[in-house]
């Protein structure tokens, strides 16, 4: 950067040296941020000056509103502690929600937020911009719902985040949100919506140690345009990846399925809980006959649970115990299967008939076929288009990690590498959209520079190949059983024994006969390739849509490393290789025309901007040289990383700083 610093005390976060105790960062000022060894004296304990090195100080800026911002990219500095303090800010004032450039950030507020989810909050969104209200995940749909009416193509909402972040609730506000948006128009479609996600939740989500209401599979929810594309049509719901393991094992301290748990996760009674299951199943059109076979099945399966119990004791039970619990799995499955299969065929049902081309589930509830839009990357103009709203499980990093936790984060793992990829594509855009001169291969040579480095992921050979039946007895690797995988959001250890029994199951084999004789056709293959194949046909799908990012955080102590799990720095470092704060002339000229009194103010906010940046001698970028310090977009202007500080310490300058300035403004002008 070409600007001289107009103070020596520069304002730095640094890391606490004991983080466990409070916040992960301290404030403090710093002599000079050079290459080397930089001595900071802390602001708020009065301690002694510490020696740490440049790398690990983060400029600061003391010009940030008390109530925080709220979108990020608008920080002077958009680093790791900054954003993490503009949170603490803005969830002090309840405000939950806070943009970061084009993602949204939910902080978990762990208590009922009545007024921010009301109708009145769902009115008071529809039809409006993003930012003209606070940050809102109803923004977020209703950007999605105003983009697929007018331009015609499918969006998708991408939610992610740790386990227990908040994912599973913003997606149900979300559906909440467009269920009441369409409601004139779609009446049965919105009360089929509404009445899903409890009956999946209760089949597909336990209480674990993160979260009481954990989900146990992803969920992938899309509400679908009639061809006019004027409203919405029907909606489908495809599962991923049961965790059905649980039905027969999990760890101390977590449960089986609410839904096959004898006692279930509300203080409500089992009974009034089984009855409230019964009538959401009754209101989605299920018969008698049917609820009756699905009470009868989960009986089964809690019978089967209960013989595992009584004999665990004995050794020579165990093989045959092996074989119960791969019945009771498969039984769950298949039931959590018909579920879904029956919630489609409610929310495919909804008067408006489904357009040609679409991909209603049929009458017998079958998994919905493929659209053609999916395969020709964007959706046909004059067909049938779909909101997609993701909603998986979250990343998972325990005492000790198994095949569950590696598909698991794998799936995390692929869905930060699309959302890496689709918003450098979406800054670029954005560059290109404003004008900046940044249009030759710089700033994608950049990066993609970043981005490579993560690009080649695959789930490791041995486990996916996975259709081939092995012995038992060589399931498990006999040593050196623990390999460590560094994910986007940390590292994790597995523990790799007992990977390939699970992987296939661990059906006896005699059991697909078993249940071939009872119940039809049967496909055995592996759960690695299985989930291999759905990951890629969700990626596909995903790959077709526009995407809206929400993120999750669950509490504030740990935000820094929720963020991480959300892919956040990541999103910052990718950010942070272009030009990571924007601001609209509007809004610059505001705040710094007071400074300079008596400054032309027949000057339009573009042109004042310009001059003042110009005085301040940062460079602005060209064709020949597209990464500087600053661009003119149309709207608004772009700085590199830390470039708007400069303006920030024009703030909090001597008078004669300010002076001088001026001077330099008027002879830029002139
Ligand atoms: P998750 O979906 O991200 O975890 P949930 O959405 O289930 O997390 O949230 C966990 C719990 O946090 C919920 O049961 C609520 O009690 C609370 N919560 C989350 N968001 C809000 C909110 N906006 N307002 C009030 N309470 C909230 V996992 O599915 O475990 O990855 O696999
Ligand atoms: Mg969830």
């Amino acid at each position: 950067m070409s600007a001289s610093a107009t103070t020596s005390r520069r304002p730095v976060f640094y890391p606490n040296p004991s983080p466990s105790a409070g916040e992960p960062f301290l404030r403090g000022h710093c002599s000079d941020l050079g290459d080397g060894p930089v001595t900071v004296t802390p602001c708020d304990t009065g301690g002694d000056p510490v020696q740490l090195t440049a790398a690990d100080v983060c400029p600061r800026s003391e010009a940030e509103p008390e109530e925080g911002v709220a979108d990020a990219a608008s920080l002077a500095f958009l680093n790791e502690p900054s954003l993490l303090d503009n949170i603490a800010r803005r969830y002090a004032h309840d405000r939950i929600y806070t943009y970061v450039g084009p993602v949204l950030l939910a902080v978990n507020p762990y208590k009922t937020l009545a007024e921010l989810y009301s109708r009145e909050a769902m009115d008071a969104y529809r039809g409006r911009a993003i930012g003209v209200l606070p940050p809102h995940v109803f923004a977020l749909a209703d950007r999605a719902r105003r983009m697929i009416l007018s331009d015609r193509r499918s969006q998708s909402i991408v939610v992610s985040g740790e386990s227990g972040a908040g994912k599973t609730e913003s997606c149900r506000a979300i559906v909440d949100y467009l269920a009441h948006h369409s409601r004139e128009e779609a009446e049965d479609l919105c009360t089929a919506m509404l009445s899903a996600s409890p009956l999946l939740e209760a089949f597909g989500c336990a209480s674990t140690l993160r979260n009481k209401n954990s989900s146990r599979f992803g969920k992938l929810m899309r509400i679908w345009t009639a061809a006019g594309g004027a409203s919405f049509s029907h909606s489908s719901i495809e599962t991923y990846l049961l965790e059905k393991g649980r039905v027969s094992n999990h760890a101390p301290g977590e449960r089986t399925f609410h839904g096959g748990d004898a006692a279930p996760h509300n203080e409500a009674s089992p009974a009034a809980e089984f009855a409230s299951v019964v009538s959401a199943l009754g209101a989605l059109g299920a018969s008698r006959g049917e609820v009756q076979s699905a009470a009868q099945i989960l009986g089964a399966v809690l019978l089967l649970g209960n013989l595992h119990f009584a004999d665990d004791e004995q050794d020579k039970a165990k093989a045959e115990g092996r074989a119960r619990d791969g019945l009771a799995r498969e039984l769950y499955e298949r039931l959590f299967g018909w579920l879904v299969r029956r919630i489609n065929t409610s929310l495919a049902a909804p008067s408006a008939a489904p357009a040609a081309g679409s991909t209603a589930a049929s009458a017998s509830g079958s998994v919905p076929a493929r659209a053609s839009a999916e395969e020709g990357g964007s959706c046909y103009v004059g067909g049938s288009c779909y909101i997609a709203i993701l909603d998986i499980f979250g990343f998972e990093s325990l005492g000790v990690n198994s095949l569950e936790q590696l598909l698991i984060n794998h799936t995390n793992e692929s869905l930060q590498h699309f959302f890496l990829d689709r918003t450098m594509r979406a800054e670029l855009a954005m560059y290109a959209d404003e004008g900046v001169p940044a249009n030759d291969h710089t700033l994608v040579a950049r990066f993609f520079g970043s981005h490579r480095e993560h690009a080649s992921i695959r789930l490791p050979d041995v486990i996916l190949a996975s259709g081939r039946r092995m012995p038992a007895r060589k399931s498990a690797p006999p040593d050196g059983t623990r390999f460590v995988v560094a994910h986007y959001a940390g590292e994790v250890e597995y523990e790799a024994s007992g990977f390939l029994s699970k992987n296939l199951d661990a059906l006896h084999p005699e059991l697909p006969l078993l249940l071939q004789t009872a119940r039809g056709s049967l496909r055995v293959r592996g759960l690695a390739g299985g989930f291999s194949k759905q990951l890629e046909s969700l990626m596909a799908t995903l790959g077709a849509t526009t995407p809206h990012y929400a993120a999750g955080c669950l509490d504030l102590p740990l935000v820094l490393e929720q963020l991480r799990c959300a892919g956040t720095p990541q999103l910052l470092q990718l950010m942070g290789r272009g030009y990571p704060t924007r601001c609209e002339f509007e809004a610059l000229a505001s705040r710094y025309r007071p400074l300079l009194p008596g400054f032309s103010p027949t000057l339009s906010s573009r042109d004042f901007v310009a001059a003042l940046l110009a005085a301040l001698r940062l460079e602005p970028a060209t064709a020949a040289k597209p990464v500087a310090d600053f661009a003119l977009g149309v709207r608004r202007v772009f700085f590199s990383a830390g470039a708007m500080a400069t303006l920030d310490e024009l703030m909090h300058g001597s008078q004669a700083d300010v002076a001088a300035i001026l001077d330099r403004v008027r002879a830029y002008v002139a």
